[in-house]
C-alpha cells in the first residue's frame, strides 16, 4: 500500500455553456446563458448554467430566466435552450479520457469525476502537478474544453480544492496542508452542509470550517445528533476515508465529429461515420463489452440537433452491425430532413460484458 492516498477531482467549467461556446465561437466574449424553457413565454423557465461573463452580472444556475434577462438587459447576451443529447456525448468523451487516467474512476455527475491515482503515482504527491496538467491538456486537446482539477489525500478535500480555483484551475493540497487549506473556507463548502445547516451554524458563530473544527465533537453531536455531529467534526478536520467507487461498465460511449464541409450526401458522410464506428468498436473491444442500443446525432448547419436511435434484439460487438444500424438511422433521418449537416455523432449504450470469446472457449472445451 503506498504511503499516501492521492485522489483527483475533475469538474468541467461552466459545462453546458462552454460546450455552446466551443461549437459557436461567435458567442465567445459575450454573456452566454443556457436554460430550460418551460414554454409559456420566452422568459419562463430556469437557468441551467451561464458562462463566467454572465456570472459577473449575477446570473446563477437555478434562477428564473426572466431574472437573467433583466440582469443582462443592456448586454449583447446569448440565451440558449439546453441540449442534453449533445452535452451527454461530450460528457461520454471526457469520462472516457478520465477513466484511463487513474487506477480507479468514479463518475459523479455529467461533468464531474473522481480518480484514485495512489498506485499510479506510488503515493508521490510531487508527481501530482504533472498528472493534473496532463489531464487538463488531454481534455483540452481532445475535446476543447477547460476543467478545474483538485488533488488531495481524499475525496472531500479534492472536490473542495477543484472548486476553489475556477475556471481552468489546478489546486493541489498536500497531506500536511489539508487542515490549513480548509480552515478559512466558509462551512457551506463542506459536503452535506446546505443553506439551512449553514444558517444554524453561523447563528452559533461557526462561520468557517476552522470554527467548526475547533468545536468539541460532543457539542456538535448535541446540536445535530451523533452521526451528523461526528461527520461534521471529521469533515472539518479534513478526514474522509471514503473510497473512489469503480462503477463497472460505462453507461454509454460516443464520438462526434465536425464535417470538413456541411453536407447531407450519404457518400460524403459515410467515410466520417466509418471512422466513428471504427473508433467505437475498438473501445468496446478494449472494455470487453457488447452494445444493444445504437444512436446517431446530427447537428445541422443552423445548429439544430436531431437524434435517432434503435435497439437491437441482443447485445453485439460486431462493427458490421454497428455500421448497418448507423446507415439505417441516417437514411431514415435524411429522408425526413432537407438540412445540410455540420456535425455528426454516434452513440452506443445498454452494455453487457462479453462472454468468453468463442475461439478461446472452444479451444479450452
Ligand atoms: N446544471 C443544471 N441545473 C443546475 C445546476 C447545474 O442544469 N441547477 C447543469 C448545467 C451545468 C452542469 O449541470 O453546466 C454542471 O453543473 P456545475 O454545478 O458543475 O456547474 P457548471 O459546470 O456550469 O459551472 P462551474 O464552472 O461552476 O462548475
Ligand atoms: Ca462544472
Ligand atoms: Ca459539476
Amino acid at each position: 500500500m503506498p504511503p499516501n492516498r492521492i485522489i483527483v477531482h475533475v469538474d468541467l467549467d461552466y459545462f453546458f455553456a462552454q460546450i455552446e461556446e466551443l461549437e459557436n465561437p461567435q458567442y465567445r466574449g459575450k454573456p452566454v446563458v443556457v436554460g430550460v424553457y418551460s414554454g409559456r413565454t420566452d422568459e419562463s423557465g430556469a437557468v441551467s448554467t451561464a458562462n463566467y461573463i454572465a456570472r459577473r452580472f449575477g446570473v446563477r444556475s437555478g434562477m428564473p430566466i426572466s431574472w437573467a434577462k433583466r440582469a443582462l438587459r443592456n448586454e449583447e447576451a446569448v440565451f440558449l435552450p439546453v441540449n442534453r443529447e449533445r452535452y451527454n456525448i461530450i460528457s461520454d468523451q471526457i469520462m472516457d479520457i478520465l477513466r484511463s487516467c487513474g487506477d480507479k474512476f468514479e463518475q459523479v455527475s455529467v461533468d464531474e469525476a473522481y480518480l484514485d491515482v495512489s498506485e499510479k503515482l506510488l503515493g508521490h504527491f510531487e508527481r501530482a502537478e504533472e498528472l493534473g496538467r496532463g489531464i487538463k491538456a488531454s481534455i483540452g486537446e481532445k475535446v476543447g474544453l477547460t476543467c478545474s482539477v483538485g488533488i488531495a489525500p481524499n475525496k472531500l478535500v479534492a472536490k473542495i480544492a477543484a472548486n476553489s480555483v475556477k475556471p481552468d484551475g489546478l489546486t493541489i493540497v498536500l497531506p500536511d496542508a489539508v487542515v490549513d487549506f480548509l480552515r478559512p473556507l466558509p462551512v457551506g463548502r463542506l459536503y452535506g452542509i446546505g443553506k439551512k445547516t449553514e444558517e444554524i451554524l453561523t447563528a452559533r458563530g461557526l462561520r468557517t470550517i476552522g470554527d467548526l473544527a475547533d468545536q468539541p465533537v460532543d457539542q456538535l453531536s448535541q446540536i445535530f445528533g451523533k452521526t451528523l455531529g461526528n461527520y461534521f467534526h471529521q469533515s472539518a478536520n479534513g478526514i474522509d476515508d471514503s473510497e473512489v467507487k469503480e462503477r463497472g461498465l460505462p453507461k454509454s460511449l460516443s464520438r462526434i465529429i465536425t464535417l470538413k464541409s456541411d453536407t447531407r450526401k450519404m457518400d460524403e458522410l459515410w467515410p466520417t461515420l466509418e471512422i466513428l464506428c471504427n473508433d467505437l468498436t475498438q473501445k468496446i473491444h478494449t472494455y470487453g463489452i457488447a452494445f444493444r442500443i445504437v444512436g446517431i446525432i446530427a447537428i445541422t448547419s443552423n445548429m439544430s440537433v436531431q437524434s435517432r436511435s434503435l435497439s437491437l434484439n441482443e447485445a453485439v460487438t460486431d462493427k458490421s452491425v454497428l455500421l448497418d444500424s448507423v446507415e439505417r438511422l441516417l437514411k431514415d433521418y435524411l429522408s425526413e430532413s432537407r438540412q445540410d449537416l455540420r456535425r455528426i455523432g454516434v452513440r452506443i449504450s445498454a452494455f453487457s460484458p462479453v462472454a468468453v470469446q468463442r475461439s478461446l472457449s472452444s479451444f479450452l472445451g
